[in-house]
């Protein structure tokens, strides 16, 4: 009988916590891998007796063609700076209500004024990302921080190339001096014909896995963003190392955006202005390794972050690096033919 009541008392207390748990409200989040504090989420879900259901995508190209699809439940998007317009265009997207967004003002300027929508109408800069070279030091001693070194013949099948057409594209178009952004034909045909070569010596195209890759000693070199690399890189700073490539590279800054039919459009506004409190916008820069755009963010950071080459780029590096835009129609459907054919390896 005894043991019947406390089954009874058990079983209530189960029912009353999972009605609980049911009634918090869920912020639905569609984001790039690794790129979110998981204490800063903590902290979010307590300060705002919240979940965070964190949902990852490791391309723009994936991440548009599933919302394009008619893919919805989200209520915060993190896409590249460069697609938004596009998904404007398309109606994905809710305009910001800046009456929730104070934060705002830690904006760092000069950052939001390289931006196509520098007044925020749609899109909250998130994180400046740059693509470089990730390298093993004790396999690659020759090493040299250029683009080249996709070409050297001792990392055939220990490299792996970005899947991103914005990034390899660029760096092909930044060896042979060109703009990175070029829609000209000739001068994409030539780029295709280097990154062939780069492609011979390719294990795979890929964008996660990588960095894993190159912290189990897999690959001894990596084409990879920024910051994902520098976290291998911390892992093991003996053996491993990132460069910006001498030639110059793309420059993205990853955003925010609310989605057209998001269920909860407020909690993904009070999340925008909890990631740019300067505090929370430090302790994210520190664990992702990109730099937050906050100007209330930089004097909180770390010497280490602060003196970080790849999160605060030199000023020679800086202007030789290329922001990137997103192309006409014509020039989309002339690059996505360009990388279909080097994705197939076809000549
Ligand atoms: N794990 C976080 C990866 C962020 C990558 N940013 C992509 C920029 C694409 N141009």
């Amino acid at each position: 009988m005894r043991n019947f009541f406390l089954a009874g008392i058990f079983l209530s207390a189960v029912l009353l916590l999972t009605s609980c748990w049911k009634q918090r409200q869920v912020l639905h989040l569609y984001c790039w891998a690794d790129y979110v504090s998981p204490d800063l989420i903590k902290a979010f879900e307590r300060q705002f007796d919240c979940r965070v259901v964190y949902d990852t995508f490791d391309s723009n190209e994936q991440m548009y063609a599933k919302l394009k699809a008619g893919a919805g439940g989200y209520d915060l998007i993190v896409p590249s700076h460069y697609i938004v317009e596009l998904m404007v265009q398309d109606k994905m997207l809710m305009p910001m209500d800046h009456a929730l967004l104070p934060n705002l003002k830690n904006l760092d300027q000069s950052i939001l004024q390289m931006m196509p929508d520098a007044k925020c109408v749609y899109s909250v800069p998130y994180m400046l990302s740059y693509t470089g070279l990730g390298y093993n030091k004790q396999k690659l001693p020759h090493f040299q921080p250029s683009w080249n070194m996709l070409e050297d013949e001792s990392i055939k099948g220990r490299m792996t190339l970005l899947d991103d057409q914005v990034e390899v594209i660029g760096a092909a178009l930044f060896v042979l001096g060109q703009d990175a952004n070029s829609v000209d034909p000739a001068v994409l045909e030539e780029a295709r014909k280097l990154v062939m070569k780069w492609r011979a010596n390719a294990a795979k195209f890929e964008n996660e896995q990588y960095k894993n890759g190159l912290a189990s000693g897999e690959f001894h070199l990596v084409m990879g963003y920024s910051g994902d690399v520098m976290q291998a890189v911390e892992e093991n700073p003996t053996e491993l190392d990132f460069v910006i490539p001498e030639e110059g590279s793309m420059l993205s800054c990853d955003v925010m955006v609310i989605p057209a039919l998001a269920g909860n459009p407020e909690l993904a506004h009070q999340f925008i202005n909890f990631l740019h409190d300067g505090q929370n916008a430090a302790d994210n820069t520190e664990y992702c390794y990109y730099r937050c755009p906050n100007q209330a963010a930089y004097p909180l950071l770390s010497d280490e972050i602060k003196n970080n080459k790849s999160i605060f780029v030199d000023e020679k590096l800086l202007e030789k690096s290329v922001f990137t835009r997103e192309p006409d129609a014509a020039g989309k459907l002339l690059r996505n033919e360009i990388w279909s054919k080097i994705k197939a390896g076809a000549e």
